[in-house]
């Protein structure tokens, strides 16, 4: 828009509505990729973005957008994450005033309601960084560890094991690829939907080691068509875990409400907002609403 390429032109609620439009328009019309939806991998980007925080450091996290440079980009973790990026550099070169690293989570806001989740409430304030503020290696889940490693990683963001659990239902969402992480395969039946049956699955499934060469994972013993990393199995094999597990698989409001609340604050680890911002989050209208 005009207003947009004027010097000193402060962005408002309306104009990153426009950009979330945008986001969700693609959305619709790139229906062919992967199971119909670049949704799932949009918001893996996002996670990835944030997931780097550091609490002992405040380094990491989604200021900077870290993960467009190598070596970040490289990381064996962020492997496929460049289908979303290159997805979003049309909505860049649209919206050229909004930084990457808050495009970014903007994306994972609009695919996650779009996706028919909850609402993500969403501030923006990131800015771009410097090739110099890429994180080291290491900082994301392995999924061959189990629960002591997915304590370390999150207790490290800042996380409690509540959250640990209410992010992890995230994996309603997506799939692995063998061509990016060597996994292969859905956790559930609905990949574009986000609902709380990741919870279920893990629950009333049994789960057995899947006969391949690839890596140690599981496959659902009734239709061998879903996964299980080993890192999704210690949500239920963790008691502590465990009973987080059983209360969203009951409640899928209350995993929305959680969801919605731990995500907000994965997206916003290490972010230096501006002074007054934390109670007035945007919400945004979905598209299809
Ligand atoms: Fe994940 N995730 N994730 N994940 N994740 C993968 C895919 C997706 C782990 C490993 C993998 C979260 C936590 C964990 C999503 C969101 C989130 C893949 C497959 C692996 C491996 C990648 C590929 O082959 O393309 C592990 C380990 C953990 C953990 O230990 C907790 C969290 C917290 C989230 C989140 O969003 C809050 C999504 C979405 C996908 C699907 C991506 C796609 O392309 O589809």
């Amino acid at each position: 828009s005009g207003s947009a390429t004027t010097k000193n032109f402060t962005p408002k609620f309306d104009d990153y509505q426009a950009v979330y439009n945008e986001i969700a328009s693609r959305l619709e019309e790139n229906d062919e990729y992967d199971d119909g939806s670049y949704g799932p991998v949009l918001v893996r980007l996002a996670w990835h973005a944030s997931g780097t925080f550091d609490k002992e450091t405040g380094t990491g996290g989604s200021n900077g957008a870290t993960m467009r440079f190598a070596p970040e980009s490289a990381h064996g973790a962020n492997a496929g994450l460049k289908a979303a990026r290159d997805f979003l550099e049309p909505v860049k070169a649209k919206f050229p005033w909004i930084t990457y690293s808050d495009l970014w989570i903007l994306a994972g806001v609009c695919s996650l309601q779009e996706m028919l989740g909850p609402q993500i409430p969403y501030r923006p304030g990131r800015k771009d960084g410097e090739v110099a503020a890429c994180t080291p290696d290491g900082r994301l889940p392995d999924a061959s560890q189990a629960q002591d490693h997915l304590r370390k990683i999150f207790y490290r963001m800042g996380f409690n094991d509540q959250e640990i659990v209410a992010l992890s239902g995230a994996h309603a969402l997506g799939r692995c690829h063998a061509n990016r992480s060597g996994y292969e395969g859905p956790w559930t039946f609905s990949p574009t939907v986000l609902t709380n049956d990741y919870y279920k699955l893990l629950l009333d499934e049994k789960w057995q080691w899947k006969k391949w060469e690839g890596p140690k994972q599981y496959e659902d013993k009734t239709t061998k068509s879903l996964m299980m990393l080993p890192a999704d199995l210690a949500i239920i094999q963790d008691k502590k875990f465990k009973a987080y597990a059983e209360k969203y698989a009951a409640d899928n409001d209350l995993f929305f409400k959680d969801f919605s609340a731990v995500i907000v604050k994965l997206f916003e680890l290490g972010v230096p907002f501006a002074e007054g911002t934390e109670n007035k989050r945007w919400v945004f209208k979905t598209f299809n609403a």
